[in-house]
């Protein structure tokens, strides 16, 4: 399979002045027929006109300006289709092609497939190839009119509709787009509708179109989205540019949505709620899932990416504006912390291991592995340090020149830090490193107290370690946010951002009255990993007085990962924690979300990778034993606490998926999971009977399953929701999760088998897998029935859907870390897959990357 280089982008050689797509849609032969005008770019030297276009299209027809061009000029290869130079008029040309693709047969989910009866696309980032003959790339943009001949209802593409009758409707997108924010929809489908106007008066029809039956699940989508259109007018001063928005929910889909110009398609679980169905969690993500779609429309649709090497300009932005809006909606502090989680889970994991890749990598085989943490997650930080270096003005700025210049663009990473170098007059030649080196920095820092002089001097040292192909990285500029808090627990003077450029440099503070405490990295200023001499009592010390949440919740988190590390490594430790958290609980003026996240511990995961970073194997049996431990010490010592707080915490009345009650509930969870280590199951077993809503009775079945006894309460559920997919999905997903890591493997074994384990579906394949691969003792069982059953079903998932085996197959990342019997295990389990015939050029580059 051949690499791709970002070196060797070229322009394409033609512009493309518009597209006309006609479709007769039948689930096995459909008709496509496509009417493009191209114009050579430079006429004196005529180029031969490329196509991209996959297998399953089967060429009817092809003219050129109406005429059959002879045989030999036209040239069908696997993956192209080529017109010869001679063939091509010199100045303006249409071209049209009929082709016959088969929609019923698409099991991959790229291109037109069928989901439930209901015909839909998904085009991102190479789907379109699977439709029709066409320049596949993000550069190549033209207004689209498309027509649709069906005898479904509701029959549905990008723009505005200009015409509709039974059987037939035709959709004009006035907006330059490239081929993959292409959208086709066609079922029978219902809406619930709404309208909003826009700053400049723009009357816009909303519509959230789901199967009948689903209506009373939408409505929240639908205040979401709402909600995203009035922010990012607010905020951002971007208006809507069409007369319709219309989102559709389908059931099966690769990923968690897409941003097709005016015609969103979202996986049915990122549309769905209602709170007997869905949990706050779910709530959270549909609300965040609806901005980031919306969002894309300035950052994406209307300024795309000249090439996917340049993705992360519109995924690590629009990550970046859908976390502000869910900071501005709910609790900043809260989201923050649960961004940085979710960095180090995914991000950091990835940047340690064989898979680490630049924000923007320079290749790739195939693009859809680099839909990944790094580009979206680290991304959206990188953005964030640029905001610190240029201040909130600056950024104001730069976002409006960059709206201003590159409208109508498909632009990159050059582009972007451009518009910031112009509106600030900052040099960011260093700071581009950010998007060209991998790997997570390591920041040192090191305190020295002048008492005679009232003087502290901080020295950082930056070093990043070697990442695959990027063997040394120079230093880069990194902003750490420092605070000083004196001795009686107060703030002295205001955070300062330490910019660090150097591979080790001094910062001095100056004019102390005493030693202070340092709070470093607040916000979480940077992606780095921070190394300092910090004991347990500092760190608690932290823990209560930090007037900065992120660094006031990671002095907690940093008091469990070292007793947890310490217990895995067979060390005595832990006493610091369960005071410390004992207090922290019981502050009745801290926020619920807050204390919730605290009272979270690290899991087996993070454990593991703290040790590995470390230098130490992680022992995945040990990592459990000690996780379980510290546990049940802190659930012994404030069982009276826990209780009461498990109790305080019921929120009366109706549910509601706002922030202050979802923040109440995840408060009573963290407790009620303590208190499960001690009270046998008691409490989950009420809750989870009397519970009126999914966050608790989730939370209260996987208490139970943890206790052995979850199976009358598992029953339960499959007999109420047996015809709902998505709560089947959870359903699925929490058996593997919280089983026994002993048992996991054999638990998931046993789902496989059953008839409604629809494999093809992605939900419920990933909730099957990624079940397992989130038990990480269970995963990562000593004697390899993790490794296989999730590598079987790998392999047979990529005969199927490719794309979704890719993914899953990072449950392997990390497989190098442990011990020599595993590692011997896992890397048979990632052979087997290397070695199989016809492997995917997608499964095919994760586990070469993997083993190599
Ligand atoms: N821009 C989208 C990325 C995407 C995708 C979505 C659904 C199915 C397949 C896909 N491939 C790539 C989603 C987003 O970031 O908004
Ligand atoms: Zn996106």
């Amino acid at each position: 399979h051949a690499t791709q280089y970002l070196s060797d982008y070229r322009p394409y050689p033609f512009t493309l002045n518009s597209t006309a797509l006609s479709f007769q849609l039948a689930p096995d032969n459909t008709q496509v027929t496509a009417r493009l005008s191209f114009q050579p770019r430079d006429p004196a030297n005529p180029r031969d006109l490329v196509l991209d276009g996959g297998k399953g299209l089967t060429l009817l027809s092809l003219t050129i300006d109406g005429a059959e061009p002879a045989a030999e000029m036209v040239l069908r290869q696997s993956e192209t289709l080529t017109i010869r130079a001679e063939a091509l008029p010199r100045t303006t040309f249409v071209l049209e092609t009929e082709v016959q693709i088969d929609p019923s047969a698409n099991t991959a989910f790229e291109g037109l497939y069928i989901s439930g009866g209901m015909f839909c696309t998904q085009c991102e980032a190479e789907g379109f190839r699977h439709i029709t003959f066409y320049p596949d790339r993000p550069d190549v943009m033209a207004p689209f009119d498309v027509t649709i001949q069906s005898d479904k209802p509701v029959l549905l593409s990008n723009g505005n509709p200009v015409e509709s009758r039974p059987g037939m409707a035709r959709w004009q997108d006035p907006w330059p787009k490239p081929a993959y924010l292409f959208a086709l929809v066609a079922g029978d489908l219902v809406a619930i509708s709404d309208r909003f106007t826009t700053m400049s008066g723009r009357d816009v029809a909303l519509n959230v179109w789901v199967r009948p039956g689903d209506e009373d699940r939408a409505g929240f989508a639908m205040e979401s989205l709402i909600k995203s259109m009035q922010w990012d007018e607010k905020v951002y001063g971007r208006e809507y540019d069409l007369e319709v928005f219309n989102i559709v929910a389908v059931d099966d889909f690769n990923m968690g949505a897409m941003e097709n110009k005016g015609l969103n398609i979202f996986n049915s679980k990122l549309v769905l709620a209602s709170p007997e169905t869905a949990t706050d969690g779910d709530y959270e993500r549909i609300e965040g899932v609806i901005a980031h779609e919306y969002f894309h429309n300035w950052t994406g649709n209307r300024i795309t990416c000249r090439d996917w090497f340049q993705l992360c300009l519109k995924e690590g932005l629009t990550v970046y504006r859908d976390q502000q809006f869910t900071a501005d909606m709910r609790s900043a502090p809260v989201k923050r912390i649960a961004d940085v989680q979710t960095l180090r889970a995914r991000q950091f994991r990835e940047d340690q291991g064989p898979l680490a890749h630049a924000v923007r990598p320079d290749h790739y085989q195939e693009i859809n592995n680099f839909y990944t943490a790094t580009v979206y997650e680290k991304g959206a930080e990188v953005i964030g340090m640029l905001r610190q270096l240029v201040g909130d003005d600056g950024y104001r700025k730069a976002l409006d020149l960059y709206f201003d210049r590159h409208d109508g663009d498909a632009a990159t990473i050059e582009d972007w830090l451009k518009v910031f170098e112009d509106a600030t007059g900052r040099d960011l030649s260093q700071f581009k490193r950010w998007y060209t080196d991998a790997g997570t920095p390591h920041v040192d820092m090191q305190e020295s107290w002048d008492a005679a002089n009232g003087r502290l001097t901080l020295t950082l040292r930056q070093h990043t370690p070697a990442t695959p192909g990027q063997p040394e990285k120079p230093a880069r500029v990194i902003p750490v946010a420092v605070g000083l808090i004196g001795p009686n627990g107060q703030e002295v003077g205001k955070t300062r951002i330490l910019e660090l450029d150097q591979p080790e440099q001094d910062f001095v503070f100056d004019g102390l009255g005493a030693q202070p405490v340092v709070s470093a990295l607040r916000v979480f200023s940077a992606p780095v990993m921070l190394n300092r001499q910090i004991d347990d009592d500092m760190r608690a010390f932290l823990l209560a007085h930090d007037t900065d949440p992120f660094a006031r919740w990671e002095a907690g988190r940093e008091l469990a990962l070292s007793a947890l590390t310490d217990l895995a490594m067979g060390k005595d430790a832990g006493a610091g924690y369960v005071d410390a958290i004992g207090q922290l609980a019981g502050d009745q003026r801290a926020d619920p979300a807050f204390r919730a996240l605290c009272l979270n511990m690290p899991s087996e995961e993070e454990i593991a990778t703290r040790l590995a970073a470390a230098g130490t194997t992680p022992d995945p049996d040990r990592i459990h034993g000690a996780r379980e431990d510290l546990g049940r010490r802190v659930a012994n010592a404030h069982a009276h606490l826990l209780a009461q707080i498990y109790d305080d915490m019921a929120v009366p009345g109706a549910y509601s998926p706002d922030a202050e009650a979802a923040a109440k509930r995840a408060l009573r969870i963290a407790a009620l999971g303590l208190l499960n280590r001690i009270d046998g199951g008691d409490r989950a077993e009420v809750l989870f009977g009397t519970a009126g809503n999914m966050t608790e009775r989730m939370a209260a079945l996987s208490c139970l399953i943890r206790r052995g006894r979850g199976q009358a309460a598992l029953a339960a559920m499959a007999d109420q929701f047996a015809s709902n997919r998505l709560v089947m999905d959870k359903w699925f997903a929490v058996q593997p999760m919280a089983a026994a890591p002993e048992d996991a493997a054999d638990v998931a074994t046993e789902l496989a088998r059953r008839s409604d384990f629809d494999w093809k579906n992605p939900n419920r394949f990933r909730a099957l897998l990624g079940g397992l691969a989130a038990n990480h003792a269970g995963f990562h069982r000593a004697d390899g029935k993790g490794y296989d059953f999730t590598a079987e079903w790998l392999m047979k998932m990529d005969r199927a859907n490719p794309q979704i085996a890719a993914r899953m197959s990072t449950a392997f990342e990390t497989w190098s870390r442990y011990d020599p019997e595993r590692r011997a295990k896992a890397l048979n389990a990632l052979q087997r897959i290397a070695d199989m015939d016809g492997i995917s050029r997608n499964l095919g580059e994760m586990v070469s990357r993997m083993i190599a």
